[in-house]
This record gives structure tokens, C-alpha cells and sequence, in this order.
């Protein structure tokens, strides 16, 4: 845990946070600030800054995450896809520096980005 970290302090449950998932490895929230009907973040526990920063090491629950992500996406009410972002240091626009899959979706298509 880094004690500087909101996310952190999430998982920790000293910032309180809507929780839609925890394991041992992997906690998951709602975005503050939801950007469309289903807007949740999956991160694992361990405080890895960055995708930049993630390690052979942490293969498996980066792993864990994309799994999941498909599973509470549907039990959310995105049963018929999703969009994931990581976004990822300065060029990035990466605003948290805790590593974090946002997973993003609802009952309508997404505007295009990519
Ligand atoms: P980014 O680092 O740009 O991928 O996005 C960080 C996201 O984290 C942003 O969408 C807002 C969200 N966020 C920031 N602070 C909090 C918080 O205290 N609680 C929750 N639930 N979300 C937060």
C-alpha cells in the first residue's frame, strides 16, 4: 500500500468507495465520475503505479482483471459488450497513478474513439 495513493485509501476503505468487486487480488468501484450508464474500475490491490510499471509478476491478476471484466460488465447492465481503457502515464492522460482497467458501457452503443 502507498499511503499517498486514493486508490490505496480505497481498498483500504478509509476513502469509501460503491464496491463492485473484491477478491484477494482484485478490488473494483465506480467511477466518481461516471462518463456513461456503466462506468466501473477495475484495479489490483498491490500498488502498481502504472501499466508502465506492471511486471511479469503481475501477469496473473492483470489477467484476473480482463476476465472479470466481461462478467460484472454483464451483471451491471452491460450485457452486450463493453469498452476497457488504460490509460497510461502523461501521453496517456493517466490522472490516477495507481493502475486501473476502466470498464465502460450501458444499454447503448459508445461513441466511437477508436
Ligand atoms: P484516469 O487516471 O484518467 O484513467 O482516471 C482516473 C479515474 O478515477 C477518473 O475517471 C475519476 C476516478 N476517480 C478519481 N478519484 C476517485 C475517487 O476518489 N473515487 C472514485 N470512485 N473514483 C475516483
Amino acid at each position: 500500500m502507498d499511503p499517498n495513493c486514493i486508490f490505496c485509501k480505497i481498498v483500504a476503505g478509509t476513502i469509501p468507495s460503491r464496491k463492485v468487486f473484491e477478491d484477494e487480488d482484485v478490488f473494483g468501484f465506480d467511477d466518481i465520475n461516471p462518463v456513461a450508464a456503466v462506468h466501473f474500475m477495475l484495479i489490483p490491490k498491490k500498488h502498481i503505479a502504472s501499466l508502465a510499471d506492471a511486471g511479469p509478476e503481475d501477469a496473473a491478476v492483470l489477467g484476473k482483471i480482463l476476465t472479470l471484466a466481461a462478467r460484472l460488465a454483464r451483471e451491471k447492465g452491460s450485457p452486450e459488450g463493453f469498452r476497457t481503457i488504460v490509460n497510461t502515464g502523461k501521453i496517456g492522460r493517466q490522472d490516477v497513478y495507481h493502475l486501473h482497467v476502466h470498464i465502460i458501457g450501458g444499454p447503448n452503443p459508445l461513441p466511437r474513439m477508436i
